[in-house]
């Protein structure tokens, strides 16, 4: 029974004794009733309510060809009234880890979009809405590039240069890198990054390096040039 239902009885009750006192006639013999009508006490019980988390992240070190490790930063995440202690992903491949740290590294192996979604979970174990983001694992064209410098100066007007295509860039990698230098055809594709080649002081060669990557995209230099004053 509800509170304030006890408490109208109890006050109805009363108030019939009282009306009974009322109706006797005097010298009959006197009926006393007595009621003590106690006030209900309540006590206010403070209530907690938890605010669920908020998931997010951001994608580093993508775009890239498979095979590719992408980073996923969840760092963005929070939780109003709380932490966060869990980290769920589902990488769309196929694949779901959980963690306790903020960030993962996650290796897709084949080129293709994947939804990536992470739902995050505070230290009272609300879950927060999914948060999805799409990743896109695709080849990249390699970056043909090279520096030269004299490696060596010899006494006949002619000096020794090294050609350095260190610079070159790739997302997966260079497999191979070949040479076209002045009425010659290109060089046999070798994986050296580098070689060597004879001037003459004060002549511009025009020289141009073509590098492929693993997926069979190439890309060459242009207009490159080696001249040693
Ligand atoms: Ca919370
Ligand atoms: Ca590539």
């Amino acid at each position: 029974m509800k509170i304030e239902e006890a408490s109208v009885i109890l006050i109805t009750i009363a108030i019939v004794a009282a009306m009974l006192s009322f109706m006797l006639a005097p010298g009959e013999k006197q009926m006393t009733i007595g009621f003590e009508v106690v006030a209900p006490v309540v006590q206010a019980v403070p209530v907690y309510r938890n605010i669920a988390p908020v998931a997010t992240f951001s994608v580093l070190s993508n775009p890239c060809g498979a095979p590719c490790t992408v980073h996923l930063n969840a760092s963005g995440s929070y939780d109003p009234d709380g932490s966060i202690v869990r980290y769920e992903w589902d990488f769309g491949d196929g694949v779901r880890q959980s963690a306790n740290r903020n960030w993962i590294n996650h290796p897709f192996t084949r080129d293709r979009m994947y939804q990536v979604t992470l739902i995050v979970v505070d230290n009272r174990g609300a879950t927060s809405r999914p948060y999805s983001q799409r990743v896109i694992i695709q080849n990249q064209r390699p970056t043909a590039c090279f520096t030269y410098n004299e490696f060596q100066r010899y006494s006949d007007g002619f000096s020794l240069v090294e050609l350095d295509a260190s610079c070159s860039s790739d997302d997966v990698g260079i497999v191979w890198y070949s040479w076209t230098f002045p009425g010659c055809p290109p060089t046999i594709p070798t994986t050296k990054s580098w070689r060597t080649m004879t001037v003459q002081r004060g002549k511009l060669y025009y020289v141009d390096l073509t590098v492929c990557d693993n997926k069979g995209f190439q890309d060459t230099t242009e207009a490159g040039y080696v001249y040693v004053p």
